[in-house]
């Protein structure tokens, strides 16, 4: 089985981390590809050249929900994704994902030159950001012993990094206690540590 996948992707992340927890990760060959070039691996498999693809035999799997939900019948820990009829953890899953797309967009224009950057988009995503990030502390859990390993807690644990790595809103933890203090026993796992993006694993945004 193969994860194609890029090192500093918040959605190959969310794989990566459920992979780790589960114990898998043996079984897979992570594939760093590049993005947006002609050259990418992943474009073998199908059109798109959108990571993360797993690919297992015949089996080409896009969207990191699903491959997390794959990931999860091959793993001996509770699953990641919530049953199909509970609504309330979907709706928290929802959220989450919602808030790491707003934080991913605005990552991307963040990284245009500024002559493309739309002046719009960015006001639309730090409002958007700002809003979830206060909504979160109002309604953040009480950190866990023993972090859930779950789809929508990971994309805010991969959102938070976008937040971080890009400081998007550099001083969120000053005014969010309650929020920053639910981050910490994820930083903690060395799944969560080791996917940590990076300034060298930085992709160009259009190929060079
Ligand atoms: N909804 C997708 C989003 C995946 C996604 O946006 N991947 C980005 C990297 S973080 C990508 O492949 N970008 C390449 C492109 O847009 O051409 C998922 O959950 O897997």
């Amino acid at each position: 089985m193969q994860l194609y996948y890029t090192p500093n992707s918040p959605y190959a992340r969310i794989c990566r981390i459920v992979a780790i927890e589960g114990g898998i990760m043996d079984g897979i060959e992570l594939v760093q590809v590049p993005l947006r070039t002609p050259d990418s691996a992943a474009l073998r498999h199908g059109p798109l050249g959108k990571i993360p693809l797993l690919v297992d035999g015949d089996l080409v799997l896009g969207e990191s929900r699903l491959i997390c939900g794959y990931l999860d019948q091959r793993s001996s820990r509770p699953p990641s994704l919530p049953g199909a009829n509970d609504w309330q953890a979907l709706a928290h899953e929802s959220l989450m994902s919602g808030f790491l797309e707003g934080v991913t967009n605005w990552s991307r224009e963040t990284r245009r030159s500024k002559s493309e950057q739309s002046a719009f988009i960015l006001q639309v995503e730090q409002q958007r950001a700002i809003r979830a990030l206060d909504h979160l502390e109002r309604t953040a859990a009480a950190p866990a012993t023993e972090p859930a390993i779950t789809y929508g807690d990971l994309a805010l644990v991969a959102a938070l990094g976008m937040v971080d790595f890009y400081e998007l809103v550099p001083d969120w933890r000053a005014d969010r206690p309650a929020l920053a203090a639910w981050l910490e026993p994820y930083a903690a796992l060395s799944s969560v540590r080791e996917s940590v993006p990076t300034q060298a694993a930085m992709n160009p945004l259009t190929p060079r």
